[in-house]
């Protein structure tokens, strides 16, 4: 009612002393030097980096804030169909070099910073990573964030705000990795804003009674009940004013606490249900492609306390249309991101039911049309299944949905009759489509209840998708038809992964094509105009240096964090991932070993025509995942030994980075010759930091799996290394290894022998690795046996090529160049044409 006469006072004054948009260096001197009187509340002249920092992040803050205000307000008027990105992990690492960059303020904050007596990266290096995500998939949800806002799209994410990030790795002296929390927000975060006035009320437990009026309704009450807060994170699109949000929940009791205990006298009884209640939000879990949190019902508790929140918002959101629930689809398309959020689908079935009245028809009609599944990975172990006891005990109605959505004798219930009749009889099928896995508990298969909810399932690489299709999902492409599952192939923001990480070959790109970054930066196509540079030696030649420079970066900060003296005029040969057998670290390593054995057998005048090569790893290992830790264990044992090698020391470095992040991969990429994605065929879903090592002319090693095939595609067979056995052979392989055996030392002498020495003892106590060495000898399961003698024979060629240093520049420009198709920009463009059905909105100015 009080809209209409809005504003109150006069227009004029309001208008006037609006904040506006930073213009010049004086708008941003003007405003940091407010804020640290003010927000910060401290003497002017008085602040360390940190304290400028924090300054120059709440005066982009306000800025950010005037585009987010004009977007949130368009997108409440013209009432657009919206996408909604369920992510339990969004890796954003740091924030205000992107926010400046989007804004298009860069360097009017790099000379204001510089006028009151700071450097611009002194400044950025004071901010620490939000680290809300384990690896790819997080990340991935990031870049998605960007490239939406970049393109205008109306795109939400939700997310938990979680206290603690993933944990930060330390190693031992002895080479393991202990793992201490990641107090993220101690220093105060300014780039969200608490909604104390959006929260919503979450029950768990408690009991769910069917009402006998025929309507399927049931109510659901008692148990515990707790308050899931909002807090908003501002995204701003490159060179857009969409400025999106990313809405994050924390957990909070609904009540201080229990006021009858408390004047009972029991303090600690008082405080016990709050406790409980912060605790869903308090830490991300750790655990990625492993089944550690199976069963954990505080892991459940967290995936259901975001779908819950996030769809009642949503649903608050659509409802303030005044919309009849049939045309949800019409407004709403909500992405699960992996099957982490599937509970939002008996949970919207729960409140069309249950509130909103609704047959049951109805409403899975609306629910198959407003969910959108991603997969992310076919390895059996990441397949998130939860026992039926503990959601019938945690959330008995979705229980009792999940069941409804089966019918009783066995059948997926949209099946039906339908399934009844296409496959008569057919009970295997059946039973290995049913939602519910028989055993001891029962389970119940999250990818099923994804798929068969959802209006369309995709992978994230053409292998992969393809995979889904004829393996995991194949009965329900038998059954539903191919249509419904497609592929979008990830990609990477090239704002952070080129632009922001890679300053300087940023501007040579935009020197050479005679183009603004801001074109190319959204157009990545146009990177396909460097390729006749790679014939000017002129241009070859500044390319090489800036490689050179970045490596010499990367070494500076080694010396500075780690206190090592890395050499710069070696080959840097780079692994960066989460640390797991699928990946083959342990590949990588034994491939090390096998190159220090070489050269110690060399005579001093041969090893002088060896290309020197400096190894880095960096990952984060699951910290119940035993194998994985000793992966690390073996790698830093090694490169002690290597190192202080005098023979080699020259020719071969090794070094375990601690820590890997969003912040270190930023500067490591850059400075990469060569990266390994050496994943056993059919393993890796996609991939992205392979996107990204080749954005920054780094070369691919890497097996035929995952993206690295289209990235073949793009740049041609003759600028990647590829190596090791195909998908298709990968089962009849691990077969073999079960009724065939051949002794390693007959299959692969070479690597028979390395293994003999690690467990000899040469990298210190040898029985400490049996258990990592005794996965090769005995099963294999990720076929480092079939796949050693041509990974070696791979890093032979690639040294060879490295010799002819002029070819190796025209493979690093001609690999940038055909990285075109590689931007998130492209993705995520594929996914609100074909999948979600919005359109781009233009941001009004208020
Ligand atoms: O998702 C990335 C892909 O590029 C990678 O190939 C893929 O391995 C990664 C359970 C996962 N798949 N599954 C997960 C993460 C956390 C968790 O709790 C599984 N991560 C991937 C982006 O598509």
């Amino acid at each position: 009612s009080g809209r209409d006469k809005w504003p109150r006072g006069e227009e004029k004054v309001w208008k006037e002393s609006m904040r506006t948009l930073d213009k010049d260096v004086n708008d941003v001197t003007k405003s940091m030097v407010t804020h640290v009187q003010t927000s910060l509340a401290r003497q002017p002249y008085n602040i360390d980096n940190l304290g400028a920092y924090q300054a120059a992040a709440h005066s982009a803050r306000d800025n950010l804030l005037i585009n987010w205000n004009d977007t949130q307000m368009t997108y409440t008027r013209k009432a657009p169909k919206r996408a909604y990105y369920l992510s339990l992990e969004f890796l954003m690492g740091r924030t205000l070099d992107n926010a400046l960059l989007n804004l298009g303020l860069k360097d009017q904050y790099k000379d204001g910073v510089k006028k009151l007596g700071f450097s611009i990266e002194d400044i950025l290096d004071q901010e620490r990573d939000a680290a809300l995500g384990n690896g790819g998939l997080g990340r991935l949800a990031a870049c998605y964030l960007d490239s939406s806002a970049s393109q205008e799209l109306p795109v939400w994410g939700y997310g938990l705000r979680y206290k603690y990030g993933i944990f930060q790795q330390l190693i031992s002296p002895a080479g393991d990795q202990l793992e201490a929390p990641d107090p993220w927000l101690d220093n105060q975060n300014p780039w969200e804003l608490p909604r104390l006035d959006v929260t919503y009320e979450v029950r768990f437990y408690g009991h769910a009674d069917r009402l006998d009026d025929g309507t399927g309704r049931a109510i659901w009450q008692g148990g515990q009940e707790v308050l899931a807060q909002a807090y908003d994170v501002m995204i701003p699109g490159y060179g857009t004013q969409t400025t999106n949000n990313l809405r994050l929940w924390e957990s909070k009791p609904k009540r201080g606490f229990d006021l009858n205990s408390f004047n009972a006298g029991n303090y600690e009884g008082a405080v016990e249900s709050s406790n409980s209640a912060a605790a869903i939000t308090s830490v991300l879990y750790p655990n990625d492609h492993t089944n550690f949190t199976v069963g954990k019902e505080l892991r459940l508790k967290q995936q259901y306390f975001w779908t819950a929140a996030s769809l009642a918002d949503i649903l608050r959101r659509f409802k303030n249309l005044g919309k009849p629930m049939n045309e949800l689809p019409d407004y709403v398309a909500i992405q699960l991101n992996d099957t982490h959020p599937t509970l939002a689908i008996p949970e919207l079935m729960r409140i069309l039911i249950d509130e909103e009245d609704l047959r049951w028809d109805h409403a899975w009609s609306i629910v198959t049309n407003v969910f959108f599944y991603t997969n992310h990975t076919v390895l059996p172990e990441a397949l998130e299944k939860w026992p039926v006891p503990m959601i019938e005990h945690v959330l008995p109605r979705h229980m009792q949905i999940i069941y409804d959505i089966r019918t009783t004798d066995d059948a997926i219930s949209l099946a039906d009759s339908s399934f009844k009749k296409k496959y008569p009889g057919d009970r295997d099928r059946l039973a290995r489509m049913s939602l519910i896995e028989e055993g001891m508990p029962k389970q119940v298969r999250m990818a099923h209840l994804a798929v068969i909810g959802s209006r369309k399932v995709n992978g994230v690489a053409e292998l992969h998708s393809d995979l889904v299709r004829t393996t995991i999902l194949k009965d329900f492409v038998d059954f539903e038809g191919v249509s419904k599952f497609g592929n979008v192939t990830n990609g990477i923001t090239p704002r952070r992964w080129l632009d922001q990480c890679n300053p300087e070959l940023s501007a040579l790109i935009s020197k050479t094509l005679k183009l603004d970054k801001s074109v190319w930066l959204k157009d990545l196509f146009k990177l396909e105009g460097l390729l006749p540079f790679a014939e000017d030696a002129a241009f070859r030649k500044e390319w090489a240096a800036i490689k050179q420079r970045n490596k010499e970066r990367l070494a500076n900060y080694v010396q500075t964090t780690l206190g090592l003296t890395i050499r710069t005029d070696a080959m840097f040969d780079v692994q960066i991932k989460r640390i797991h057998e699928y990946k083959r670290q342990t590949l990588n390593i034994l491939g090390v070993i096998h190159r220090y054995f070489t050269l110690k057998n060399m005579s001093a005048v041969e090893r002088k025509k060896v290309n020197p090569r400096v190894v880095f790893f960096a990952g984060k290992a699951a910290p119940a995942y035993f194998i994985a830790k000793l992966t690390i264990r073996l790698i830093v044992n090694v490169a002690r030994v290597i190192n202080a090698d005098p023979d080699t020391k020259d020719y071969l470095q090794l070094y375990f980075l601690p820590d890997y992040s969003v912040s270190l991969a930023e500067v490591l990429i850059p400075a990469s010759d060569i990266s390994q994605h050496i994943s056993t065929a059919g393993t890796e879903a996609s991939g992205t930091s392979n996107m990204k090592f080749c954005l920054n002319g780094g070369l691919l090693l890497g097996t035929v799996d995952g993206a690295n095939i289209e990235i073949a595609e793009e740049v041609g067979e003759s600028n990647v290394f590829f190596f090791g056995h195909l998908t298709p052979a990968v089962e009849d392989l691990r077969y073999q290894h079960l009724y065939h055996p051949v002794p390693i030392e007959q299959k692969c002498p070479a690597l028979a022998h390395v293994i003999n020495q690690v467990s000899a003892g040469v990298f210190g106590d040898g029985g400490v690795y049996e258990p990592l060495l005794n996965t090769i000898r005995q099963s294999d399961y990720y076929l480092l046996t079939d796949d050693f003698d041509s990974y070696i024979a791979a890093l032979a060629m690639v040294d060879e090529a490295y010799l002819d240093k002029d070819e190796w520049v025209k493979k690093s420009i001609r690999t940038t160049a055909k990285m075109g198709k590689f931007s998130s920009d492209r993705a995520i463009v594929e996914y609100a044409e074909s999948y979600w059905n919005i359109e781009p909105v233009t941001i009004q100015k208020s």
